[in-house]
């Protein structure tokens, strides 16, 4: 995260840091129990399941202490119609937890999941709400860093869809973020949360997926839009959809 603030242990709870193989990196949320939810495109390279590692309740990248638990992967799932072809298309995978001693997470303070927005939740162009992450913290920055978090506010989508922007690379299944601030995603924040908050409560309204650099001045964030895939959710944790 470029611009953003050191976020206070503990108030991001569903933050995950996924550590895939030796030398990869993205974040996810927890939705559920056993559930993370991240970036297909964080696994383009097919890794095996068994060179994946999961911690929640992480402050400082790469380190553990007393309030992390460190997960092994059941199995994870890209999106059906997500192509190595075109990685930027449905930019979404869930992650199932193994079990520990018959379950996945124990809620604690610093280990709790964020709620999924219903499928007709919508927030307004200009509406502020919040990334985190371990990523870079500038575009020449190498390195990961303590989690850190920031403000960043929706972007019209007719404007993020116009040639001096994005053009057609975005979908109506992206949402654009953080057109005019210094806050932004970088490399390693990918898979995180765009967190929007309403009555106090924070949903997952994002993931963050791509963009052109970090922080450059009229290229905003792209963000998988959430409410889209509600539906296949659901029906790949089990959840009962309300009515
Ligand atoms: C990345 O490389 C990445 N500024 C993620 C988000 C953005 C850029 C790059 C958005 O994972």
């Amino acid at each position: 995260i470029l611009g953003g603030n050191s976020a206070l242990p503990g108030t991001h709870p569903w933050m995950a840091a996924i550590y895939i193989k030796e030398t990869d990196f993205c974040s996810g949320s927890l939705i559920s129990n056993c559930w993370i939810i991240s970036a297909a495109h964080c696994f383009l390279r097919s890794p095996l399941k068994s060179q994946i590692r999961v911690v929640l309740g992480q402050h400082r990248f790469n380190v553990s202490d007393h309030n992390t638990r460190t997960f092994g992967v059941e199995d994870y799932f890209l999106y059906t119609k997500f192509s190595v072809f075109n990685p930027i298309l449905h930019d979404i995978v869930l992650i199932k937890l193994k079990k520990q001693d018959g379950r996945c997470v124990k809620k604690s303070p610093f280990i709790r999941p964020i709620c999924l927005p219903d499928k007709s939740m919508k927030f307004p162009d200009g509406f502020c709400c919040s990334i985190s992450g371990w990523g870079h913290m500038s575009d020449k920055a190498k390195g990961y860093s303590s989690l850190q978090e920031g403000g960043v506010r929706l972007v019209n989508h007719d404007h993020c869809r116009k040639p001096e922007v994005y053009g057609n690379h975005v979908s109506k299944d992206m949402i654009c973020a953080g057109l005019n601030g210094c806050v932004d995603a970088c490399q390693g924040d990918s898979g995180g949360p765009l967190a929007c908050p309403k009555d106090d409560v924070n949903f997952l309204y994002g993931i963050i997926s791509w963009g052109d650099g970090c922080g450059q001045p009229g290229k905003p964030g792209v963000y998988t839009k959430v409410v889209n895939y509600i539906d296949w959710i659901n029906s790949k944790i089990r959840r009962k959809p309300k009515a």
